[in-house]
């Protein structure tokens, strides 16, 4: 568990200083798969995985960052930020320092100890949690608040710009600006949102199939690439197509034979992932959860066939879950090629179901997964 008094009695232990201390969650998304870099639609909420961080000025100048989950400190000069990622877990949070000075502020030497608990590298969105949560912590020793929406851009630029991670908005949007017992529906184009409100009956289990996922490996930029070539073969024809999001399946049957097959096949997923995550909210709305689980069930198919981001343990995984009681929908959560499956489980099942999938799992690969009942939380605030 995050657990905000054991960070900051850590805090005061190592740093002997009274820490500020501020949260961010890590995040699942329900569907909507690699719309978000197309401008298109996403529908995640933030979960009750976090990452806490603790921040307290210091005179001397330095900039010391400790991971109580790497057991590691880091120290930097205020005045002499890296101007690129060394390729350590310390490249977030002191990229995050690195993209808001070139915004214009000035940060003097701090002391901020960070401790989560979401699982890394399962596609949970622990390094958006990270940065979020450093944003916020340090933005706030100056005195500094930028709207949820700016702050997530920012984090973003620390991934694309700094990390060298070329995602979306997707996750940093939701660690900032989640909300409890809520889903967003979130136009990934002017980042208006919509509050898609999860039925007190349902339940969010998530399924871990201990796959590592990388969003810097090399799978997620060529699948970016491919689905990008395949929208600028329809806008050389029509224009106006500068991302998918304005593309439709129509413009795919006329162009689709001068784009080479897996790119075609990438924008049909983009393409028809983004009318699924639009319908998917109007079910949710109506309380047609018979139809939110077929669609989740087509996003995840089109999600490993089409767009091949998933892997043999995510998609056993998922039909594992099929005949279990009280299963509304699954499908792989997130960047894909391993990491967690989403599963929307009435409230009064979860528990069994999340025992059975796991001894499932188990008995198929020889694998402990690691089942969450979650709960769909707030984004990032000061704790105390
Ligand atoms: C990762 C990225 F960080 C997001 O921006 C998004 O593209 C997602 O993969 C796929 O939907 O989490």
């Amino acid at each position: 568990m995050h657990d905000p008094a054991a960070l900051r009695s850590l805090h005061v232990t190592r740093f002997q200083a009274e820490p500020a201390v501020f949260v961010a969650p890590g995040r699942v998304n329900l569907i909507g798969e690699h719309t978000d870099y197309a401008e298109g639609f996403v529908m995640p909420a933030a979960i009750d995985f976090a990452t806490l961080a603790g921040i307290s000025p210091r005179s001397d100048g330095k900039i010391v960052i400790y991971s109580e989950n790497y057991g590691e400190e880091k120290t930097f000069e205020a005045a002499l930020l890296p101007a690129k990622a060394g390729k350590h877990w310390s490249d977030y949070p002191i990229g995050v320092v690195a993209i808001l000075t070139g915004e214009g502020n000035k940060f003097p030497g701090f002391s901020l100890s960070l401790w989560g608990d979401v699982p890394l590298g399962s596609g949970l969105s622990s390094s958006a949690a990270l940065e979020v949560v450093t944003a916020l912590a340090v933005t706030s020793l100056i005195g500094v608040s930028y709207p949820g929406p700016v702050l997530a851009r920012l984090c973003q630029r620390v991934e694309n710009e700094f990390v060298g991670a070329n995602c979306g908005i997707m996750d940093q949007f939701i660690s900032a600006n989640g909300k409890k017992d809520h889903a967003l529906l979130l136009d990934c184009r002017d980042l208006s949102f919509k509050l898609a409100p999860i039925p007190a009956n349902v339940a969010l289990v998530i399924a871990n199939t201990m796959v590592k996922h990388s969003i810097a490996g090399g799978d997620y930029p060529t699948r970016r690439r491919e689905s990008e070539a395949a929208c600028a073969v329809i806008n050389s024809h029509r224009g106006n197509v500068p991302f998918l999001r304005d593309a439709t399946l129509e413009d795919l049957e006329k162009w689709g034979h001068e784009m080479a097959p897996k790119s075609l096949m990438r924008a049909r997923h983009v393409i028809s992932e983004n009318l699924r995550t639009v319908a998917c909210e109007k079910a949710l709305e109506k309380g047609d959860l018979k139809e939110v689980g077929r669609l989740m069930t087509e996003a995840h198919w089109s999600y490993s066939k089409d767009f091949e981001g998933s892997c043999a343990e995510a998609d056993a995984m998922v039909e594992l879950a099929q005949d279990l009681p009280g299963l509304i929908g699954a499908r792989l959560t997130g960047g894909g090629f391993g990491g967690c499956t989403i599963n929307l489980v009435e409230q009064s099942q979860a528990k069994a179901f999340a025992e059975e999938l796991g001894k499932r799992y188990a008995a198929k690969f020889n694998i402990e997964p690691q089942i969450h009942v979650c709960h769909a939380s707030d984004g990032a605030h000061r704790i105390s």
